[in-house]
């Protein structure tokens, strides 16, 4: 089994968590649909969050895709709470930068694109909320290549926009025209389609797009769009084809290692308990180890404590209807490594001395600093990628 953190970004409003909630329960995570406006999503689940129908925490929500399990991220819009979306950059495989369809691109979207392009983070869009009266589809695709990124390329199109009977449907890559379209986008990296394209001879084949799509979404060079909406559920199964189909995946587990991997979110228990959200890089990190965690400090210094995991839990989806193929949580019994995302308990408390591995240069971490004016905070408490025995890099609150 190989897993995908995918981060759910967006302005504020523009349907993350009921995307989130879409993606899991189409996957059959879940046997009921939550709804924001209920208060009753898997992911918002705070009193606030609940009240207020906003989100707060980033939360994970994991659905199986065949053998490939997907951790989707589902992180806040409001710029109140941007250190938890600059937290979770850190341990993205990939990200669905979403939109409105009545909306479209809002400054926040803008500052979130030039992130994720700076990152080289491949990112699909999705342009939600189509059943919506307002809802654009021409005028909102050329603003999102000229605002956003002339690299993105439509792979859905609208039928009866803005109502209920609305349709997200695929563009068929078999025409001669949609392939041309996307061979024009996609030339600028690719030599061979470019000289297609400049001979003026056949044009190029579905599979040549395909494959130049691909390459090109994976090095977060070109950017699939497509539209839908997470209310009615239209144009996800398309979108969850992307993700599994066009986003890199996360390494093989390397289980033998020392235990690596940063914190990325940290939530209370029902008792209190600190409990850190880690995606792990290497290694099985199991009760009782005691680990390294290292942060930066004020001072831009490594500030070092030692951690010892009291439990530890993987996030795992397994089926909550008959017949699914995946949802809810594991029971922690597991092997893991790369790439999976663990719960772990214990770690705010002072431990034995157990320190492993050097430091985190200042340069390596400079070049995930995002660019200037996303960060709200001081870099210093940008997380950095921990070094080899560590279990954190974010500051515990
Ligand atoms: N009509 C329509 N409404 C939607 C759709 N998706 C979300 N909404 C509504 O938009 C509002 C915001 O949805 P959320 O899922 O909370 O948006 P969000 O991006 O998670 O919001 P924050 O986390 O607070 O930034 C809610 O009232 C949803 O019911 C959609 O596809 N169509
Ligand atoms: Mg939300």
């Amino acid at each position: 089994m190989t897993t995908l953190n995918i981060g759910i970004l967006a302005h504020v409003d523009a349907g993350k968590s009921s995307l989130t909630e879409r993606l899991v329960f189409d996957a059959g995570s879940i046997d009921r649909l939550g709804s924001v406006d209920a208060g009753d999503t898997q992911t918002d689940t705070g009193a606030i969050e609940r009240q207020r129908g906003i989100t707060v925490r980033t939360a994970v929500a994991p659905f199986l895709v065949g053998d490939r399990q997907v951790n989707v991220i589902d992180t806040p819009g409001h710029p109140d709470f941007i250190a938890e979306v600059e937290r979770a950059l850190a341990v993205l495989d990939g990200a669905v930068l979403v939109l409105s369809a009545v909306e479209g691109v809002q400054p926040q979207t803008r500052v979130l694109m030039r992130t994720l392009r700076a990152l080289r983070l491949p990112t699909l869009v999705f342009v939600n909320k189509i059943d919506r009266t307002g809802a654009r589809e021409d005028g909102l695709l050329a603003d999102v290549r000229r605002k956003l990124s002339p690299r993105v390329v439509a792979l859905s199109e609208v039928r009866d926009a803005g109502s209920r009977r609305t349709r997200a449907e695929p563009r068929a890559l078999e025409s001669a025209a949609v392939a041309t379209e996307l061979a024009e986008v996609l030339a600028e990296h690719d030599e061979g389609l470019l000289a297609r394209l400049v001979d003026g001879g056949e044009p190029p084949s579905a599979d040549e797009v395909r494959a130049a799509l691909t390459a090109q979404t994976a090095r977060g060079l070109a950017h699939p769009l497509y539209f839908g909406s997470a209310l009615t559920g239209q144009g996800v199964a398309a979108l969850v084809e992307g993700i599994v189909g066009l986003l890199s995946r996360a390494p093989e587990p390397r289980p033998g290692e020392a235990v690596r991997g940063t914190v990325f979110a940290i939530e209370r228990g029902a008792d209190g308990a600190k409990v850190c959200y880690v995606r792990m890089r290497a290694g099985s990190p199991r009760r009782g180890q005691r680990v390294s965690l290292r942060r930066l400090g004020p001072d831009g210094g490594v500030v070092e404590r030692a951690g010892r995991i009291s439990a530890v839990e993987v996030v795992r989806a397994t089926p909550a209807r008959p017949g699914a193929s995946g949802g809810g949580r594991g029971d922690g019994a597991y092997a893991m490594g790369g790439g999976d995302i663990a719960r772990v308990w214990g770690l705010a408390e002072a431990g034995g001395a157990t320190s492993s591995g050097t430091p985190p240069r200042r340069a390596r971490a400079r070049r995930r600093r995002p660019p200037s004016g996303f960060c709200r905070r001081p870099w210093r408490r940008w997380p950095y990628r921990a070094s080899r025995g560590t279990a954190t890099g974010c500051t515990p609150r």
